[in-house]
């Protein structure tokens, strides 16, 4: 093949390695934004396994970074879903690929509006069929793509267009939804901790059955944030323990791959103009984190993964 002939954006902006990545050069993400790196990496992941995948995007920016027709951004197969229903037509790809006897991945990649809220419904039922696909959720905490509504991550005090004030509830635990379904591989993951992030992305795509995977992906749009702190922001929460780094087997064996340093999070709330001081309840939050990690630490403790 001529370079000519190449996909459009199938050469790497400024090398000339020939190639088609998951994610193109060229794509209309925002500069900062954890998807980029996030996509990247998983592309990265999926060429060393020489492994191909089909993939399912509810309405989210992961739909708009594809682009307009008849060009994409993605360097593999994928399909646009409605915004409740890319675990369930996941599963239709997934059952297809087995009855073709083909061996690509299926997975999705979806916001944390499409998993926490509107999708919860179709990916509790995938889980609970073990459907053979990776679910991934790039949790940048805020309706991104429609101009930054709440969602049910979105961390309380944080202010969106519709909590202007700051949000009053506190962040859902979706972790703890998806390792109550006992599916072979629950696991969270930093832009941080790449080599940490790389491993899980490893396991996840060796590993058959349902498997979950969490993203704390920064939005340097909807957090009001510097996108060269993006991942600077992501460190800090993981040593604060506001973000958490563990993976789960089965929903019964449990490790945590981070422990936090305690470092106190002022620092993270103050370099993200979505919070105001005065609505972040620091002594609320860090009881929410000592708690939270309590009970992780329990777990890990009394049913370790080998
Ligand atoms: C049923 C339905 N309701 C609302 C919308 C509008 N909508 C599209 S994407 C989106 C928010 C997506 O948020 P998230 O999943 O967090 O992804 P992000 O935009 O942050 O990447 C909304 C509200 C829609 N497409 N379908
Ligand atoms: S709005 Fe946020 S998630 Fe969407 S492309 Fe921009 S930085 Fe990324
Ligand atoms: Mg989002």
């Amino acid at each position: 093949m001529t370079m000519s002939e190449l996909p459009v954006n199938a050469v790497l902006a400024g090398s000339d390695r020939i190639c088609d990545p998951l994610l193109r050069p060229g794509n209309t993400n925002c500069g900062g934004c954890g998807m980029s790196l996030g996509l990247t990496w998983l592309g990265d992941a999926l060429g060393e396994l020489d492994q191909k995948a089909l993939i399912a995007i509810p309405a989210c920016c992961g739909a708009v970074t594809a682009g307009a027709f008849p060009t994409t951004s993605y360097g593999m197969p994928t399909v646009a879903t409605t915004f409740a229903a890319s675990p369930a037509v996941a599963s239709g790809l997934a059952a297809i690929r087995d009855v073709n006897q083909e061996m690509d991945q299926v997975i999705c990649w979806a916001g944390d509006g499409g998993t926490y809220d509107i999708g919860l419904a179709t990916l509790s039922a995938a889980a609970e069929r073990n459907e053979d696909l990776l679910y991934i959720c790039y949790d940048n905490e805020i309706y991104g793509n429609t101009g930054g509504q709440r969602s049910s991550a979105t961390p309380p005090g944080a202010r969106t267009s519709t909590t202007p004030e700051g949000k009053t509830e506190s962040k859902k635990d979706v972790m703890s939804i998806l390792t109550a379904h006992g599916i072979p591989y629950v696991a969270s993951l930093s832009l941080a901790h790449p080599e940490d992030f790389k491993r899980k992305l490893r396991t996840a795509l060796t590993t058959s059955g349902m498997r979950f995977l969490l993203i704390h992906s920064p939005c340097p749009t909807g957090w009001k944030s510097e996108p060269s702190e993006s991942v600077d922001l992501v460190r800090w929460a993981v040593r604060s323990g506001l973000f958490l780094l563990y993976e789960c087997f089965h929903g019964k064996w449990w490790r945590i791959n981070e422990e936090p340093d305690w470092i106190d999070p002022t620092e993270y709330f103050r370099r993200q103009s979505r919070f105001k001081p005065d609505n972040v309840n620091l002594e609320e939050t860090r009881r929410w984190i000592r708690n939270r990690y309590k009970r992780l630490k329990v777990l890990a403790d009394a049913f370790p993964a080998s």
